[in-house]
């Protein structure tokens, strides 16, 4: 048994590493039906799992520290910046940095008990009402997926924006995106084990943020209220984008799985949530002020998908911001790029 598991184990992060080896890999180079894949992903080690829900793991050429940060002048403008600048990455000593607590809240959506993480500035007060970003996860992930990984630098990225001026402090909560509403249910590459990624629409909207607003000093409504996902994260982001452009005014989808639209990759085939005509707001609709949709140029797990949504969305006169990250993985230089050019679109929209 234990031999078979790690077979199974192995065989998938062979796939994985082949995948990741070659970013043009064609769905049929690799044969392997759905639920083959299903059941290795059930038994992938606790590694490759994390490098789906927040990210491979990124190799900094160079530990960056405050000592030798180049200090880099941040300009608020309307402007794109691929890379998140190094120096907001930092922790910088004369800074306080928020820290992630653990909370739970009864989802009625879900029938249970559900967890999430919360990043409240530091120093946060009663007295203060801040704005909130809700930011999901990858696939496999939870609640921890963020808060786990201290080499997405989310804390110091928000931390110092926020410490320089540049936007306000900001909460950021972040759920366990998988909605299922039976307790036996598990995440996976087919159509059923994906299915409570697209319930988290409902839990989030009926369940989650109104026991935020209830619970912690936030302030409401869609200019303060803003969205990020990465990749299954990133999927959703857009999907909710789509559906509830009244509750968002910010939203930044960052490596985005397949999925929105009828699709098969090399891991499933994908029923698809909407028809790709249907890849726009409802006629009449507040929009967000900012939508952004990025990618690394070398995503080695959703590949071009990222860039066919922005293609979608273009055709359908869907206004969204599409940009690249030349060079960067599925990984936490994509994470950084889309947190860091979120919050600036912010503060840019803010100060006009
Ligand atoms: C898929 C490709 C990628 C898919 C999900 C992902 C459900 C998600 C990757 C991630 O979250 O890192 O076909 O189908």
């Amino acid at each position: 048994m234990k031999i078979k598991k790690k077979c199974i184990t192995m065989a998938f992060t062979l796939l994985l590493a082949l995948c990741a080896c070659n970013g043009n890999i064609q769905e049929d180079d690799i044969v392997i039906d759905n639920n083959t894949i299903s059941e290795a992903a059930s038994e992938m080690s606790e590694e490759d799992l994390s490098s789906f829900a927040s990210g491979i793991a990124t190799e900094d050429s160079e530990e960056i520290s405050e000592e030798n940060v180049a200090s880099e002048e941040i300009v608020i403008n309307d402007e794109i910046e691929e890379r998140c600048p190094a120096a907001l990455t930092v922790a910088r000593s004369d800074v306080e940095y928020g820290e992630y607590t653990h909370g739970t809240y009864y989802s009625e959506t879900c029938g249970m008990e559900r967890g999430y993480s919360i990043l409240l500035p530091a120093g946060y007060s009663e007295d203060k009402k801040y704005p909130v970003l809700y930011l999901l996860h990858g696939i496999f992930g939870d609640e921890y997926s963020f808060s786990g990984d201290s080499g997405n630098k989310i804390k110091e990225i928000v931390g110092n924006m926020a410490a320089e001026g540049l936007i306000d402090e900001t909460i950021i909560v972040c759920p366990n995106m998988f909605a299922a509403w039976e307790p036996d249910q598990k995440p996976g590459f087919d159509t059923e084990s994906c299915l409570p990624y697209d319930n988290f629409i409902n839990d989030l909207t009926n369940d989650l943020m109104p026991y935020i607003e209830e619970n912690y000093s936030v302030l409401t409504g869609r200019e303060n209220t803003y969205l990020a996902g990465f990749s299954m994260g990133g999927r959703e982001t857009i999907y909710i984008a789509l559906k509830r452009p009244e509750l968002f005014g910010y939203v930044c989808a960052i490596s985005a799985a397949p999925g929105v639209v009828a699709t098969t990759d090399k891991f499933m085939s994908h029923a698809g949530q909407m028809e790709e005509s249907e890849m726009h707001f409802a006629e009449g609709a507040i929009e967000p002020n900012v939508f952004i949709i990025c990618c690394g140029t070398s995503d080695s797990v959703v590949g071009d998908y990222p860039k066919s949504y922005h293609e979608i969305l273009e055709s359908n006169g869907t206004g969204h911001i599409w940009y690249e990250i030349s060079g960067a993985d599925h990984d936490n230089n994509a994470i950084r790029s889309g947190l860091y050019n979120l919050f600036k679109q912010i503060a840019y929209d803010k100060s006009n």
